[in-house]
């Protein structure tokens, strides 16, 4: 073999060049175009250069025979029989069949590539992917977060049978797929009914009972129209009952102070006749068994007919999950988060309650009482986790 590099001011001009060096069956290996720069920017001009070869020792092919045969030990002695591969023009239709196998390859690589493209491994989607990384970027656990995405392409590909299959992948459907899919594994216990029912708050410390009681009272007693009554059992913080004290002053409801077991059934036993009865407790640390089983004395005294697990939602799952497992004794069924307004990876919210199998009751998101409380609603949920959604909605009455 044997190459050789040409320059012409056109492109024919070096070809020619290379034809009549390197002969007729020369192989343009590379062609280039350079810039020459003349004397102090004058004279400067474009160049083409081509890589040409022409092998010296031609491959010979027997008459009928495809090129590039097996060497064979005789194949030298056949130069008479034999010509050069480059004098062999291509059998008629060889050129068409090559084309042809080409388009095929193309075909079948376009397949193979769509397929990669709808399918991974595990068989999510890309679309699936991204969104499986989203909710997990959410908090949404991996688990919670994979199962969503599989069921959300699996039934947008059952719909795509019967629709247009060009919508069923873009990212707005498959969000509105998902917040389906997270609302259906959300359950939710509605608002609280006023049917002379006794309703206990506990949880962990700080994580907004108290502000959450006052909240809800108000909307009962001042919107709903309801005769509510407070009772509190937290007398270890300092001005934990005067916190209450304001809020039931300003709204107008009485508050009873009870301590014991003994002291929580007669306060309850006060209040039968009102419509809804909200009991505070001292914050407690779950990992303080002796102050779990004295809460859980308080909520067996006070008959309760709810109890609400308050968990601000920037807890991470594990923590959270040792909330939750800790107070389970104390005879926790519904599960309230708070405090939504301080982060925004919901997924822990959704995590919880899947995971704990409770309803959630209400989510707070602010300071201020009464407006920043709404009943749970796992469709707003599902669309705050997904993102783009921060509307809580879904107002008290
Ligand atoms: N940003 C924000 N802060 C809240 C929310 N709910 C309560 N807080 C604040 O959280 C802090 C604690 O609230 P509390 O209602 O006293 O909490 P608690 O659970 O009663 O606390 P302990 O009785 O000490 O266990 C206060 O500063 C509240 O204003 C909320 O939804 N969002
Ligand atoms: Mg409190």
């Amino acid at each position: 073999m044997r190459a050789q590099t040409f320059t012409g001011e056109t492109v024919q001009d070096a070809m020619s060049k290379v034809k009549a060096t390197l002969g007729e069956h020369a192989v343009i290996l590379h062609t280039k175009k350079r810039t020459q720069s003349g004397w102090l920017g004058w004279g400067k001009k474009e160049l083409f250069e081509v890589l040409a070869a022409v092998d010296d020792e031609p491959t010979t092919v027997g008459a009928g025979v495809s090129a590039n045969p097996p060497p064979s030990p005789g194949a030298a002695n056949q130069s008479a029989k034999t010509r050069s591969v480059y004098s062999v023009p291509p059998p008629s239709g060889a050129i068409e069949a090559l084309r042809s196998e080409l388009s095929e390859l193309t075909r079948t690589m376009q397949m193979m590539w769509e397929r990669a493209r709808s399918l991974d491994v595990n068989g999510l989607s890309l679309t699936a992917l991204r969104m499986m990384e989203r909710l997990k970027e959410h908090g949404v656990d991996a688990p919670l977060a994979r199962d969503c995405a599989l069921a959300a392409q699996e039934e947008l590909l059952r719909r795509e049978d019967e629709a247009s299959p060009d919508d069923s992948f873009t990212t707005d459907t498959f969000q509105r797929a998902l917040v389906a899919q997270l609302r259906q594994r959300i359950a939710t216990s509605g608002a609280i009914e006023p049917t002379g029912k006794v309703i206990f708050l506990v949880g962990p410390t700080g994580g907004g009972k108290t502000t959450t009681i006052a909240k809800l009272a108000a909307d009962f007693a001042l919107l709903q129209h309801k005769k509510v009554a407070l009772i509190t059992a937290d007398t270890y913080r300092i001005a934990a009952v005067e916190q209450l004290k304001v809020y039931a002053e300003i709204i107008g409801v009485p508050l009873q102070v009870a301590t014991t077991p003994g002291e929580m059934a007669a306060a309850v036993r006060r209040y039968r006749p009102y419509d809804v009865v909200f009991v505070d407790t001292a914050g407690r640390s779950q990992r303080n068994a002796a102050q779990m089983k004295e809460l859980a004395a308080l909520v067996q005294a006070g008959a309760a007919d709810e109890v609400h697990l308050v968990l601000p939602a920037p807890t991470n799952l594990r923590d959270a999950m040792d909330v939750v497992r800790c107070f389970s004794g104390v005879g926790v069924d519904r599960l309230l988060f708070t405090k939504l307004d301080e982060t925004t990876a919901f997924g822990t919210i959704a995590n919880v309650a899947v995971k704990a199998s409770l309803p959630l009751s209400y989510v707070t998101h602010g300071q201020d009482v009464p407006e920043d409380i709404a009943i749970a609603d796992a469709c707003k949920i599902a669309e705050l986790i997904v993102g783009g959604s921060r509307e809580w909605s879904c107002a008290l009455s």
